[in-house]
């Protein structure tokens, strides 16, 4: 091989190593209204671990207090109609949930996979979580979106579905 030849090789090689080291991702987090998509409030980082999905928020601008937080099906944070309104964020789809099973359980129920554990924002409005979500790999959610929701959530479809959070207040499209 000639000294060309190798340096090629050795860069190929360079780059092979890095696109191995680079199983992360991430999504920029806008608000979102019944108009429309909004104001940037920061980022969530997903990366693949040992345990699981690695997620990590870096968010401001949020009310405080616990947030419903989801993975959902579709990378759209759009208002879509629904019963003859416009609903903030819902061209998402619901929670992601490759197996069907149609309940939401939470981050340790055998539910939606999309179920993460609920976004806890500071008097400030800040939230920098992180958290490992054992049933999930970055290649299952790329391409879709993280959801914020007004309200927390309480793992369960009852008294109301989905955990309760109610409106989207905050959505992101994962890359
Ligand atoms: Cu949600
Ligand atoms: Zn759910």
């Amino acid at each position: 091989m000639s000294k060309k030849g190798v340096n090629v090789a050795v860069g190929a090689a360079l780059l092979g190593m890095v696109g191995l080291a680079v199983a992360a991702t991430s999504a920029t987090v806008n608000s979102v209204d019944e108009k429309g998509v909004g104001k940037a409030l920061g980022t969530v980082t997903f990366e693949d671990g040992k345990s699981g999905l690695s997620v990590t928020t870096d968010l401001q601008g949020l009310t405080p207090g616990q947030h419903g937080f989801h993975l959902h099906e579709n990378g759209d944070c759009s208002p879509k109609e629904k019963d003859g309104k416009m609903v903030a964020g819902l061209a998402a789809g619901g929670h992601y949930d490759p197996d069907k099973s149609g309940r939401h359980e939470g981050p340790k129920g055998k539910g939606h996979r999309g179920d993460l554990p609920p976004l806890v924002v500071d008097k400030n409005g800040n939230a920098k979580e992180h958290f490992v979500v054992s049933r999930l790999k970055l290649a299952d959610v790329q391409g879709r979106s993280v959801v914020v929701h007004e309200g927390g959530d309480n793992f369960a479809d009852q008294p109301k579905p989905l955990g309760g959070g109610g409106n989207r207040v905050a959505c992101g499209v994962i890359k």
